[in-house]
């Protein structure tokens, strides 16, 4: 094991030394793109990419309205393991006569960006054009709820994970049913096992179309090749005093093991410890729209997430022994959805929201700034007055029925107590007057003679904040 350990550590060594050499003469920027599932990741990637490759909407990238990117191009990515992201298969999607948002992702994939740019400053007429490599991953969103797992024994995991169920007691019920009659203490039956863990992952697939966003295991709900394997065979269980030698408990003790050690750990190994900057996409918006259990529960799993991203003062992530993350961007998305005059709010609900994470993760060192953005524009803005009030409106068509709508989704508090409060304290609703009506829009239909990239808001601020400096 420690053999196994060190010998990981010298091919990652020298996997960096000549990754190394070869950055000092291109150097490559990775950017997690990070979010709990159906954030908006792989439609930011999209958008991202898209106004990169094409920068006529992007006026506030400094060296794009300067001039100075003389091409922008994809190049096959460096991990010749993983899958390319589907980047012209998700554009095509979104431009077509009959726009449809990318399906859920299900697996991970990558892709390099390459931005040839001229220097700026002094030394603009002396030096050559650079190239930038920017690395961008996408994955499942269920896959970061796995990370808080890690610090966890199965008895605490356990334990939490009933405790939550009981909380979401008509999603479980039939699980938790089953469950009591299970006694821990029992030899394991492979038939059992399964029954239970077949169970508990109809029980998370409810939660997370509810809207909840803390449904871990996260593989339970996408197992990819993995589906049927004992790692995932397993289900929370009260603690027996004693627990017994080939006891149910023990074995499921075990595979929650085998499911930390030889699942999560080699993903976040692999995939976080290198990243230079972050963005973290949260649907604040999406989970207000839900209720107040659904924007505790993201506050809850942010809380538990976060602190990955400064490893070196988390003793639980000592073995993410990965760079420090410069800069971190958190962005509430889909903010096409309220007028813009509300986006201060949505930006400092985030703000709040995020309160408790900031907390347990040091982000000393790293910039940090939090925004409110879309990635593709779904709607246009709108005044109409009604009975003597101006109202500000947002329109667009909605997914599903195809109709038009002029709507005005709901108001924002301005001081964002008046959600976090009601949601602490478990409220079953939201105070008179907070409600919140949220529709989905389906992607713009595309404009005749508009410039190339895809409409959107704040995208180029985002990209300045996460790569214009390097440019
Ligand atoms: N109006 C609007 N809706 C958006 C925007 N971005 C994402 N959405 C909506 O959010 C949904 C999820 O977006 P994705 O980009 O697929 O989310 P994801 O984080 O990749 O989700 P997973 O792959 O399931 O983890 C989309 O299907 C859209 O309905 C946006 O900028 N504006
Ligand atoms: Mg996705």
């Amino acid at each position: 094991m420690a053999i196994a350990r060190i010998t990981d550590q010298i091919v990652r060594v020298m996997d960096d030394t000549q990754s190394g050499a070869k950055e000092l003469l291109e150097p490559v920027l990775r950017i997690g793109v990070t979010g709990l599932s159906r954030a908006g990741k792989t439609v930011f990637i999209t958008s991202l990419i898209a106004n990169m490759l094409d920068r006529a909407r992007m006026p506030q990238l400094s060296a794009g309205a300067q001039g100075r990117i003389e091409a922008a191009f994809l190049q096959p990515q460096p991990d010749d393991t993983l899958p390319r992201f589907a980047y012209e298969a998700h554009l095509r999607a979104l431009l077509s006569p009959a726009p449809r948002w990318p399906e859920s992702t299900s697996s991970i994939s990558q892709l390099r960006l390459s931005l040839r740019t001229r220097p700026k400053g002094l030394f603009r007429g002396l030096r050559g054009a650079r190239v930038l490599h920017v690395d961008i991953i996408d994955y499942p969103g269920e896959w970061l709820l796995d990370l808080p797992l890690l610090r966890m024994s199965f008895a605490q995991w356990s334990k939490k994970a009933l405790e939550q169920a009981q909380s979401r007691e008509t999603l479980a019920a039939e699980w938790l049913a089953l469950s009591q009659n299970q006694d821990p203490q029992s030899a394991l039956e492979e038939a059992e096992a399964q029954k239970l863990a077949e169970a508990f992952t109809a029980y998370l697939d409810a939660a997370k179309s509810a809207g909840f966003a803390n449904c871990a295991p996260g593989r339970f709900l996408l197992p990819g090749d993995l589906a049927g394997s004992p790692a995932l065979t397993f289900a929370p269980l009260w603690r027996p005093e004693k627990p017994r030698r080939g006891s149910l408990y023990r074995a499921f003790e075990r595979r929650f093991e085998a499911y930390k050690s030889q699942i999560v750990k080699p993903f976040f190994r692999q995939h976080f410890s290198k990243l230079d900057r972050q963005i973290v996409l949260v649907d604040a918006l999406g989970a207000i729209d839900t209720g107040p259990a659904a924007v505790q529960d993201l506050r809850e799993a942010l809380a538990d997430i976060l602190p990955v991203f400064r490893p070196g003062k988390n003793r639980w992530l000592s073995w993410l022994t990965g760079k420090k993350i410069e800069r971190i961007l958190f962005a509430a998305t889909k903010a096409d959805h309220i007028h813009h005059h509300q986006h201060p709010k949505l930006t400092g609900f985030l703000e709040a929201l995020l309160q408790e994470a900031k907390q347990v993760a040091d982000w000393k060192g790293a910039k940090t700034r939090v925004m409110s953005l879309a990635s593709l524009r779904a709607t246009v803005e709108q005044r109409a007055s009604h009975e003597g009030e101006v109202l500000e409106l947002v329109r667009g068509v909605l997914t599903g029925s195809g109709k038009e709508v002029a709507l005005h989704p709901g108001d924002l508090p301005a001081d964002p107590a008046r959600l976090l409060e009601p949601a602490r304290t478990g409220a079953q609703d939201w105070p008179e007057g907070l409600g919140f009506d949220l529709p989905e829009f389906a992607p713009p239909l595309p404009e005749d003679k508009a410039p190339e990239g895809l409409a959107h808001i704040r995208m180029d601020q985002a990209a300045e904040f996460l790569i214009g400096d390097r440019l």
